[in-house]
């Protein structure tokens, strides 16, 4: 039987949470363009887990007086939001700047620092103005030049108001999403249509960084990724070659270039080979993208990526993937949130910023996100409507131990930000999972803080908890 020593984290930790605009405002009266999301619900609504739309979600943009109290009473002291393009340029995407919604956002970060909970704003997370997707979304320049307009015109108008910075939310999501995997619209399956698409997103996040030396603001300017530790299944050689390709494709793809401003020369070599390379790039695209590179990394961590050799050939006739070189790897025994159907282990959260302390320059970081989906969490409740999310905790607990050891192990980390803070809307999976610290009663809107919210208020104030750091392995 080992003891529970007190786990205590760095000075001025950052303490939060995150979401997003379509999954948390609600489309409100300020005027906004028509997103991506919008759109494909209105064209199929069937693909919505209980045909839950974005329009209302969690009502955020009238109730955000009350939720940066529930904040506080949470014990955050950041909270990452993201600022939407289409409510910010109503004229799908471009045009003239809407000040309903300069006005709300201004409103918002004051009433937030006010408060005590730093700004931490991300330019893009998912939400295309439709019109704009019609015009080839990140597979267009034009396109890479609006975002570039839309993130300089928020430098200029919150530049003052913002603790830090973040161009993107994983841009990979929505490569996969709308080119590989069919999860986000418009539901292509075109890897080299993918590739442009994703240059052009590593493009534009380097323009956006470019228009932000031009101020001298306090604040850093970075990027979140969701990165994944890649395991093979054993040591063989050809399981050890899998995993190196899937790494290749889903970590280094877009940390390499955001972060080192190059991309990896083993997946080139590899497009190259099968004539997957972008059509369209430049010798200054490259120039840009080496010269302006993420000040500041968040991490999103949630599963591990399990891969193994290919037990089949594949047919030459199917579209280009990934899993042309690989499969994934069920590993036996490994523990499941079922729900969402992710692997739990804690550990990789350890893995993970040890690659970033050793391979990226040990660059500023935090979890970004990290978190539990949690279906029909009404079975939790006690008497009083609280949820009993005792589950969530010890998931906290676990991962920010390994964090907590990523950080004695000397990985520059300042701090955690849980998935989620209310519960919110989760793209097609809609409102079936609950991530929150605070519960939603969806038809009321009210708002019931969680056990883990009360949990999350004594860990922030603490900076720390009481765990059996002897169960740790390296
Ligand atoms: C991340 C996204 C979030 C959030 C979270 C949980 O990938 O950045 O927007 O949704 O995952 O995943 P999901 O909502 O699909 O359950």
């Amino acid at each position: 039987m080992t003891e529970k020593k007190r786990i205590t984290f760095p000075e001025n930790f950052w303490w939060g949470s995150a979401w997003s605009a379509e999954q948390a405002e609600g489309r409100g009266e300020t005027g906004k363009a028509e997103t991506v999301w919008e759109r494909w619900y209105k064209e199929q609504p069937y693909r919505f887990y209980n045909r839950i739309d974005s329009s209302i979600t969690t009502d955020h943009i009238h109730r955000y007086k009350e939720d940066v109290q529930l904040m506080k009473e949470t014990g955050h002291n950041s909270f990452r939001v993201s600022i939407s393009w289409a409510r910010m340029f109503p004229d799908d995407g471009v045009g003239t700047v809407n000040p309903k919604a300069i006005a709300f956002y201004k409103d918002l970060f004051t009433e937030m620092n006010q408060n005590g909970i730093k700004v931490f704003a991300n330019l893009y997370h998912f939400d295309m103005p439709a019109k704009l997707q019609d015009k080839g979304g990140w597979e267009s320049r034009d396109v890479v030049d609006a975002y570039v307009h839309f993130a300089d015109t928020c430098f200029k108008e919150f530049g003052d108001l913002v603790y830090h910075w973040f161009t993107f939310n994983e841009p990979l999501g929505p490569i996969l999403g709308s080119y590989l995997e069919d999860f986000h619209y418009p539901n292509i399956i075109d890897f080299k249509r993918g590739a442009q698409a994703a240059f052009f997103t590593i493009l534009a996040h380097a323009k956006a960084i470019q228009a932000f030396k031009k101020y001298s603001f306090e604040s850093k300017i970075g990027v979140i990724l969701n990165l994944s530790p890649t395991f093979p299944r054993s040591q063989n050689p050809a399981d050890v070659q899998a995993a190196k390709i899937a790494d290749l494709f889903y970590t280094r793809s877009f940390l390499d270039p955001m972060v080192k401003g190059e991309f990896p020369s083993a997946l080139v070599d590899l497009l190259a080979q099968n004539q997957q390379l972008p059509a369209d790039y430049t010798e200054s695209d490259l120039t840009i993208i080496s010269e302006n590179t993420a000040q500041i990394l968040g991490l999103n961590y949630y599963e591990p990526r399990r891969v193994k050799a290919r037990s089949s050939a594949v047919n030459p006739e199917s579209p280009f993937l990934p899993e042309w070189f690989f499969e994934p790897h069920i590993m036996p025994g490994r523990r499941m949130n079922e729900y969402r159907g992710w692997e739990i282990y804690e550990k990789g959260i350890h893995d993970l910023c040890m690659d970033i302390k050793n391979n990226y320059g040990n660059i500023e970081s935090f979890i970004s996100e990290n978190g539990m989906g949690v279906a029909n969490e009404e079975r939790f409740m006690d008497e009083s409507g609280q949820v009993i999310d005792d589950y969530r905790i010890d998931f906290i607990k676990d991962h920010l131990a390994y964090l907590w050891l990523a950080i004695e192990d000397g990985c520059n980390i300042k701090g955690y930000h849980l998935w989620t803070f209310i519960d919110c809307w989760s793209w097609i999976n809609s409102y079936k999972n609950r991530y929150g610290l605070v519960s939603l009663d969806l038809p009321t809107q009210k708002r019931t803080i969680k056990k883990s919210g009360e949990f999350y208020k004594q860990l922030s104030d603490d900076n720390g908890f009481d765990y059996d750091v002897d169960l740790l392995v390296r």
